[in-house]
């Protein structure tokens, strides 16, 4: 009897301490939320500066491993993720190409927030590729791509995204990382195997030897093409297979803010993309927003790998739609 007198009491502590508790938490995260919403309409993704980072690219030429211009753009970007105030790190990565050349491929990290363990990777190939094998006439198959859109639209947005993340002072765990070596893929022309992994090598590097022993992300999200007019974003295959709750989550915010025309719920083919190596290597679920067309040969955006993917093919509304919806995902 001693012992059981008092259990009432004990039980009234418990409640009132569990009671508490949870009142709390309500508390913090209803204050928490409200900050998110807060960051969420401070964060204004402005197109016109994604567009200029796009601009920005271009100029320096074709952004091929082994080039100055490769090497010129390489700081550049550093430059810009640092001025964006993002913790840089380059990784230099050599790797062997289709045809058994050694490329000196550089991977550029930015991180916002290192300390926090709770981390989202944005993604985008940062190269363009060195021929132009889909071009019709054979004399300008061996031509570069300018890659306005197959590299750079990519990189302009998550730079934009980067600007953002500084400017309202986020404190979400962020990585954005700009792959090397992703479109020099075995060309058409090739006689002899085509592997599918001659592709996204700056990537397969990374994904075995990342920048920090041990990284983790929840989720990783790769731009590619992002910036054409009229870009349709079927749900691409390897995203379905690997990160369905994912593709689900990011689809119904861009529906939300009315960018259904461009985010379709169509299902879409299998890519070798980056996002293909980060889930079957690093096992870190990511997704491909990525330009898939039912009217064209390729099943691509028309001017893929030929001479023509040049800034006038760039719209400004496509941007912001992936910017608007990418960021919105991020503070959520
Ligand atoms: C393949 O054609 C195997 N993958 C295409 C990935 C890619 C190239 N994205 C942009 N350029
Ligand atoms: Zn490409």
């Amino acid at each position: 009897m001693r012992y059981f007198r008092n259990i009432p009491l004990l039980l009234c502590v418990l409640f009132v301490s569990c009671g508490a508790s949870t009142n709390k938490n309500d508390d913090k995260s209803i204050t928490e939320s409200a900050n998110n919403k807060s960051i969420i309409q401070q964060a204004q993704f402005d197109s016109d500066s994604a567009y200029a980072y796009v601009a920005s690219q271009l100029k320096f030429g074709n952004r091929i491993p082994n080039t100055d211009e490769h090497k010129k753009t390489a700081q550049w970007l550093a430059s810009e993720l640092k001025r964006h105030g993002a913790d840089v790190v380059m990784q230099d990565a050599n790797v062997t190409a289709y045809d058994g050349k050694i490329l000196n491929a550089i991977n550029i990290i930015g991180s916002y927030n290192p300390e926090n363990p709770d981390r989202l990777m944005l993604y985008a190939h940062w190269d363009s590729r060195p021929f132009a094998d889909y071009e019709k006439d054979k004399k300008k198959q061996k031509l570069p791509v300018p890659g306005a859109n197959d590299g750079a639209s990519g990189v302009g947005v998550l730079l934009e995204i980067a600007r953002q993340l500084n400017a309202v002072n986020s404190d979400k765990g962020v990585d954005i990382i700009f792959f090397d070596a992703e479109d020099y893929g075995t060309p058409e022309f090739h006689i002899g195997p085509k592997n599918d992994d001659t592709w996204a090598l700056g990537t397969q590097y990374w994904a075995r030897r990342t920048h920090k022993p041990g990284y983790r992300a929840r989720y990783g999200i790769l731009l590619d093409m992002v910036g054409a007019k009229d870009a349709t974003f079927k749900k691409e295959g390897f995203s379905r297979y690997y990160a369905p709750t994912l593709l689900d989550q990011v689809w119904s915010i861009a529906q939300s803010l009315g960018y259904g025309d461009y985010f379709v719920n169509d299902e879409g083919g299998y890519i070798t993309d980056d996002h293909y190596y980060v889930n079957s290597l690093k096992k870190i679920p990511s997704i491909d927003i990525i330009d898939l067309r039912n009217d064209t040969d390729t099943g691509f955006y028309p001017y893929w790998h030929t001479t023509e993917d040049t800034l006038d093919k760039i719209d400004k509304n496509t941007l912001k739609a992936v910017g608007e919806t990418v960021i919105t995902f991020v503070l959520q």
